[in-house]
């Protein structure tokens, strides 16, 4: 191979591993880079966005709803350290991205120059970023590229998907070498892991004899596209289902045998149900506190009274919380092609869950004759729930909600009905603030014609607003729906819930008279180029989502939310060691938070 410059050898391998698009910042350290892209420009797209961080919510989302990676492209030093946050989400979520770093000219390696981080070793990147990707690599000579990218990329997609880094000092984007072009990595779920027969005929047994049996699924089955398998599978032998917020749309969550999500903020029938089961199959989910009611027994589950089959293809995830009876490390999708075929293999014969549907059509009932009449309430500020169905009304089914974080994504979390997979985006195992209204942005750029609509709180849109210059920029129409209630409020009803009743520092007020305060968020995208509309009244939602939708635009929604009204607590969350109360702070639901023997 002729001599290569170590950019361009990276923008060439990017475009060969089809990667469409870097979402990069500029900075000194990276112009090297930005001028192989300039030349690749119509194979290989920049999106520049305002902030770090959104070039990595956005490549992380993009990821969740195309199952296919970007790259983002920081500069040495505070640029690359912006990035800290959205790859721990990134990671914290199994979500893979290739972010790019910069660093200082090798010959400068510890002399201090701008920008290096070197208290305790050269051009330190790779120990800031480590505990937040799968992997990081610093290249030093043009020579190592090859090797490093060939590793990442396949590192990134290979079992548990997750960010890694490359990180390059600004020589080597320049020099050249006579390198080889590595070989692009195998896609994601290339290899796929199964169970042994004999696990299967173990699990299988202990399915069919169940009496209370419940699939809990997670990102692991959206990860793997297995939502097939597994709506077979549940239909089958009439097993319900209970998501976990990423495995959301994997089963359709408007079928019966669906019972939504668990835990504090779940729905009160699959609390019931996990905590009541006798067998529960844990396909991909990873029973975090929030799913688990703190792992506080009888509340979400009811381990080791329920025998657990734990089904993940993380080794990390098999017994982190659980010890389970059957533990098995697999694929999705390949485990429930080797149970159906089990199933078949013994005539279709499993689990008799006459009774145990009854039971759970009561609760579902009771949940729907406690939470409904409240979806139908027109009020200003608006009520929560009406917000989440008349986005449930609007919306197709294969729009692409991209969550922020707090009680407005409680809300969703207890009430949306996702009915495809890759539909329903959420920042879990993070929380990570600004992932819902950055990540619309690389989800519309991963799904065009599909609408894509961020649910993002007051609070959390005032943590990333210039995505709206990004929208303008590149002409990206996303709808963001902004949660307004003039605070933090899912903080502030903590802080209520726990400490007598005294908000501080919780919401946002202006002046001694603490007036509520938000900057006129219609106002501030009109002058950005983005049109809006202030809702205020319940009764001109559902319109104005309409038409933002159907403007193919960027658009905001600025909505004005009632703080006092707070979703229902059907489990429970604890913060040791405060004391565990039963919900105060709820509209508590009655009398089934007594666990179950
Ligand atoms: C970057 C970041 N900072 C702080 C937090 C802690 N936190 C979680 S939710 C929340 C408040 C969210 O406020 P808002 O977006 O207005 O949503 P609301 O709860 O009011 O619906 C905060 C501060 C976080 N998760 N992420
Ligand atoms: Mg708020």
């Amino acid at each position: 191979m002729p001599k290569i410059k170590g950019a361009e050898l990276i923008t060439e391998y990017l475009i060969a591993s089809d990667i469409p698009y870097v979402f990069g910042i500029c900075g000194h350290g990276n112009v090297g880079m930005l001028d192989p892209l300039y030349e690749a420009r119509d194979k290989i797209t920049l999106v520049s966005p305002r902030h770090e961080q959104v070039a990595v919510h956005m490549a992380d989302a993009y990821f969740r709803v195309k199952h296919k990676p970007v790259a983002t492209l920081t500069s040495c030093g505070p640029g690359s350290c912006n990035i800290i946050m959205p790859l721990a989400c990134a990671l914290t979520d199994s979500s893979a991205v290739l972010a790019i770093s910069a660093n200082v000219p090798t010959s400068q390696f510890n002399r201090s120059p701008f920008q290096e981080i070197n208290r305790h070793f050269q051009a330190d990147f790779v120990n800031i970023v480590r505990p937040v990707v799968k992997r990081s690599w610093q290249p030093t000579r043009v020579d190592m590229l090859p090797l490093a990218l060939r590793q990442a990329t396949t590192t990134m997609l290979s079992g548990r998907p997750g960010p890694v880094n490359i990180d390059v000092p600004f020589n080597v984007f320049q020099e050249e070498d006579d390198v080889e072009m590595p070989p692009p990595a195998p896609p994601l779920n290339a290899q796929r892991s199964g169970a042994s027969p004999d696990e299967i005929a173990a699990a299988f047994d202990m399915i069919a004899k169940a009496e209370r049996p419940v699939i809990f699924i997670g990102h692991g089955v959206t990860l793997s596209e297995a939502s097939r398998e597994l709506t077979e599978f549940a239909k089958k032998h009439a097993i319900p289902v209970i998501s976990s917020p990423n495995g959301m749309g994997c089963f359709d969550m408007t079928d019966a045998l669906s019972l939504g999500f668990i835990g504090r903020n779940g729905a009160y029938q699959a609390n019931e149900a996990g905590r009541r089961a006798d067998v529960v199959i844990a396909i991909g989910a990873r029973f975090d506190d929030r799913s688990a009611s703190s792992w506080m027994p009888g509340y979400s589950w009811n381990f080791p009274t329920s025998k657990l089959i734990h089904v993940d293809l993380d080794p990390a995830e098999l017994g982190r919380n659980y010890p389970p009876d059957i533990g098995i490390l697999a694929d999705a999708r390949t485990f429930l092609r080797q149970l159906l075929a089990e199933s078949e293999r013994r005539g279709g014969k499993g689990p008799n869950t006459k009774a145990w549907l009854s039971s759970i059509a009561g609760w579902k009932k009771r949940w729907d004759d406690f939470t409904r009449p409240n979806f139908g309430v027109h009020a200003s500020p608006i009520r929560p729930e009406r917000i989440v169905a008349d986005c449930q009304a609007v919306l197709p089914d294969d729009a692409i909600l991209a969550c922020d974080v707090g009680v407005n994504h409680n809300w969703y979390m207890q009430f949306w009905n996702a009915r495809k997979p890759q539909t329903m985006l959420n920042s879990w195992g993070f929380s990570g603030m600004g992932f819902g209204a950055a990540g619309a942005l690389g989800a519309k750029l991963a799904a065009p014609d599909r609408p894509v609509v961020a649910i993002a709180g007051d609070g959390c849109f005032t943590m990333v607003p210039h995505v709206l210059c990004t929208a303008v920029e590149y002409n990206i129409p996303v709808v963001w729906v902004i949660w307004n209630n003039f605070g933090w409020v899912s903080i502030r009803d903590i802080q209520l819930g726990m400490f007598g009743g005294r908000e501080h520092g919780t919401m946002f007020h202006q002046g001694d008279n603490k007036k509520p305060y938000n900057p006129d968020f219609a106002a501030l995208a009109r002058s950005c180029g983005v049109e809006a509309i202030t809702v205020t009244k319940s009764e001109d939602f559902k319109a104005a989502l309409e038409h933002a939708v159907k403007a193919n635009k960027p658009f905001v929604l600025d909505v004005h939310v009632d703080a006092e009204v707070r979703p229902p607590s059907t489990g429970a969350w604890e913060l040791p060691p405060t004391p565990y109360k039963e919900p105060v702070f709820g509209e508590r639901f009655l009398p089934a938070m007594t666990p179950a023997k």
